[in-house]
C-alpha cells in the first residue's frame, strides 16, 4: 500500500489500491468545472475535477515529487487541500484560503442545491445550514432515495479474495457509522498511518479521517449491502440537534452470484450511539516500529489546554440585537479569517496588523466545562472574534488537551491539524482531571493521525513536534464550524538549515 495515493471527491470514497513503479516526478493535471449529473430526480449541476465524480485518482510511489497543475475552470474560487502527505508539504501547497492564499472550496457532501449557496446562506444567516438530501458512497445515492435504485455504488469481489479499502469521509458535515452486512474490516491504516491490525464490524469516520481496511470475501457467494449514516452526537438540552438521518447503501457483490437477488442489510448502530463510535476510536493503536511509525515525544516545551465548543456571536455596540448569529471558538476566541492578505504571506513578508501571536494557552475562565448548567449563564455565552495564533520554535514539542464544552451543547468535533500528524495519548467523557487523566496516557503505542473526534462532552491528549515551518490551520473539520470560527493557527518558525526553511513563495501563487 503507498502512503501517497489520493482520492480527490465526495462523501464515502472507496477504493481498491494499486502498486506505482519507479520513483520520480508525477504530474498532474486537473481540470476543475462544472459538471451536470441526475441524482435524486433531477438534474443538478456540481463542481468537480475532471468531469468525474469521484475524481481522478493519483498514483504515485513513496519518495515520488508529485506535480499538480489545477485549472479552475469553475464559477468559484476554490483551493486544494491534502491530507496525508505533511512530511515533505512545502507550507505553500497547503491550500485553505487566507491561510495559505486565497479562496474557497466547494463541498461534496450531497444537497439538491448548490453546496455554495447553502454555506453562503448559513454563513450569511449564522443558522444550520439546510441539511443534506442524501449521502453518497463514490458519489452514488443509493437505493433509498428516490429515483436511486439504479444509482448504486457496487464493488465486485472474487470469492476468496482480499480487498483493500480507503474509506474516506469527504461528507460537510456528517460523522458517519460504515457496515456492510455479515462481513468483517481489518483496520489497517488511519488517516495514511498503519496501526496494528484491528478487527470490526463497523467503521466511524469524521469529516477529513480516512480509514483503510481489508475485507476478504469469505461468505457465501451472494449479494451483500454496504451502508453508511450519521454518527450524530451533537445535543441541545439533552436532546438531538436535528441532522440529516438519510441512509446511504452501495453493494458488494460475489462474483458468480445469480442475479436479482435481494442483497443482506447490515443493522446499522442507533445515530447516537456513542460507546459505538467510542470503542471504534479508542481501539485503534499505532503499529510500533512499522513504517512511517514515530515515537512519542516526551519533553513537551508549549503545553495548551483548549476549549471547544459552540457560542454567540456578540451583538454589534450600537445595537440591541435579541438573537445572535451562531459563533464557534477555542478558548472563548472565535477565529476571522484576513480579508486581503493571507496569514502565511503577512507571516512570510513581516506584515503586521493582520493577525496576533497571543492566542490563549488555556481558557480565559476556568468552569465546569461539561456541566449541563454551564449554558443557563448568557455571560458564558458569546465569544469574541479575533485572528489569534500561536507562534511556535521550530522543532519544538507541542501538547493540546481539547476540551470539549457544553456552552450551547456538547458535540463530538473532529479537530484537524494541517502539516502535521500527531499522537492521540488518551481521551475520556467529561471533564479533563489531571490527577487522574495524566496517567492514562499512551506513550507506547498510540494512533498517529491528523484528524481527532473530540469525545462528545469531552476531552482528548495530542501531541506533535513543529518540525515543518509555515502556517498551520488547526480546525474544526465540520464545515459548518470552520466559518464561524472554531479554529486557529500555528506560526512554525524555520529551523537551522536550508531544508528546515521555507522557501520563497512560488510566482504561480495564487494572489488576493
Ligand atoms: C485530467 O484531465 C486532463 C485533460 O483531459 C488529463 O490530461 C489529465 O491527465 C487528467 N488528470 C488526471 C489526474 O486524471
Ligand atoms: C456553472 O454552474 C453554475 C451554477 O449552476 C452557473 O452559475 C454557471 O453559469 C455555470 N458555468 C458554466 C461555465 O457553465
Ligand atoms: C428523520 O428525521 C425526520 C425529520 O426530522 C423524521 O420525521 C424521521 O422520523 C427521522 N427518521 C429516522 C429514521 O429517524
Ligand atoms: C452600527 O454602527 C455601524 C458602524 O459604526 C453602522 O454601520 C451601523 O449602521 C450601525 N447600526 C445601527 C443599527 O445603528
Ligand atoms: C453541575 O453544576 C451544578 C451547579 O453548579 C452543581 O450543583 C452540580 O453538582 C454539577 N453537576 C455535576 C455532575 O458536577
Ligand atoms: C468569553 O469572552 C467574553 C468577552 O470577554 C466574556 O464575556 C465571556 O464570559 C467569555 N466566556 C467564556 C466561556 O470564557
Ligand atoms: C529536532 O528534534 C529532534 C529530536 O529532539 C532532533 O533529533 C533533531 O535533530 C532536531 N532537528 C533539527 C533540525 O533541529
Ligand atoms: C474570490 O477571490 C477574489 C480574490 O481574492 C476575491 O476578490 C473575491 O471576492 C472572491 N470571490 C468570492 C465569491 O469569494
Ligand atoms: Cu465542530
Amino acid at each position: 500500500m503507498g502512503r501517497h495515493e489520493f482520492l480527490f471527491a465526495c462523501t464515502l470514497l472507496l477504493f481498491a489500491a494499486s502498486t506505482a513503479s519507479a520513483a520520480g516526478i508525477v504530474e498532474h493535471s486537473f481540470y476543475v468545472k462544472n459538471l451536470t449529473v441526475s441524482r435524486l430526480c433531477r438534474r443538478q449541476v456540481i463542481t468537480v475535477v475532471n468531469a468525474s465524480l469521484p475524481g481522478p485518482t493519483i498514483g504515485v510511489q513513496e519518495g515520488d515529487t508529485l506535480v499538480v497543475h489545477v485549472f479552475n475552470q469553475s464559477p468559484y474560487n476554490m483551493t486544494v487541500h491534502w491530507h496525508g502527505v505533511f512530511q515533505m508539504l512545502s507550507g505553500w501547497a497547503d491550500g485553505p484560503s487566507m491561510v495559505t492564499q486565497c479562496p474557497i472550496r466547494p463541498g461534496c457532501e450531497w444537497w439538491n442545491a448548490n453546496v455554495v449557496d447553502v454555506e453562503t446562506l448559513a454563513t450569511a444567516t449564522g443558522a444550520p445550514p439546510q441539511l443534506s438530501d442524501a449521502f453518497t458512497i463514490n458519489g452514488w445515492p443509493g437505493d433509498l432515495y428516490p429515483c436511486s435504485k439504479h444509482q448504486m455504488f457496487e464493488l465486485t469481489v472474487l470469492p476468496g479474495k482480499t480487498y483493500l479499502l480507503r474509506i474516506i469521509n469527504a461528507a460537510l458535515n456528517g460523522e458517519l457509522f460504515y457496515k456492510i452486512a455479515n462481513h468483517k474490516m481489518t483496520v489497517v491504516a488511519i488517516d495514511a498511518n498503519y496501526i496494528e491490525p484491528y478487527v470490526t464490524d463497523v467503521v466511524v469516520t469524521t469529516p477529513g479521517q480516512t480509514v483503510d481496511v481489508l475485507l476478504t470475501a469469505d461468505q457465501p457467494v451472494g449479494s451483500y449491502y454496504m451502508a453508511a449514516r450519521p454518527y450524530a452526537s451533537a445535543t441541545v438540552g439533552g436532546a438531538l440537534v436535528p441532522f440529516a438521518n438519510t441512509t446511504t447503501r452501495g453493494v458488494l457483490i460475489y462474483d458468480g452470484c445469480p442475479s436479482p437477488v435481494t442483497p443482506l442489510m447490515p443493522t446499522l448502530p442507533a445515530f447516537n450511539d456513542t460507546p459505538v463510535a467510542h470503542k471504534f476510536f479508542t481501539g485503534l493503536k499505532g503499529l510500533v516500529g512499522g513504517p512511517f511509525w514515530d515515537l512519542v515525544p516526551l519533553k513537551v516545551d508549549h503545553e495548551m489546554f483548549v476549549t471547544i465548543g459552540l457560542a454567540f456571536e456578540p451583538c454589534p455596540a450600537n445595537t440591541s440585537c435579541q438573537v445572535s448569529k451562531l459563533s464557534a471558538s477555542m478558548n472563548n476566541e472565535s477565529f476571522v479569517k484576513p480579508t486581503s492578505l493571507s496569514l502565511l504571506q503577512a507571516f512570510y513578508h513581516n506584515v503586521n496588523g493582520f493577525y496576533t501571536t497571543d492566542f490563549p494557552a488555556k481558557p480565559p475562565i476556568e468552569f465546569d466545562y461539561t456541566n449541563d448548567t454551564v449554558n443557563k449563564n448568557p455571560l458564558m455565552l458569546v465569544a469574541p472574534k479575533s485572528t489569534k495564533v500561536t507562534k511556535l520554535k521550530f522543532n519544538s514539542t507541542v501538547e493540546i488537551i481539547f476540551q470539549n464544552t457544553n456552552i450551547l451543547g456538547p458535540e463530538n468535533h473532529p479537530m484537524h491539524l494541517h502539516g502535521f500528524d500527531f499522537h492521540i495519548l488518551a481521551q475520556g467523557f467529561g471533564n479533563y482531571n489531571p490527577a487522574t487523566d495524566r496517567k492514562k496516557l499512551n506513550f507506547v503505542n498510540p494512533q498517529i493521525r491528523n484528524t481527532i473526534g473530540v469525545p462528545v462532552g469531552g476531552w482528548a491528549v495530542i501531541r506533535f513536534v513543529a518540525n515543518n515551518p509555515g502556517v498551520w490551520l488547526l480546525h474544526c473539520h465540520l464545515d459548518m464550524h470552520l466559518p464561524v470560527g472554531l479554529a486557529t493557527a500555528f506560526m512554525v518558525e524555520n529551523g537551522p538549515t536550508p531544508e528546515t526553511t521555507l522557501p520563497p513563495p512560488p510566482t504561480d501563487l495564487p494572489q488576493c
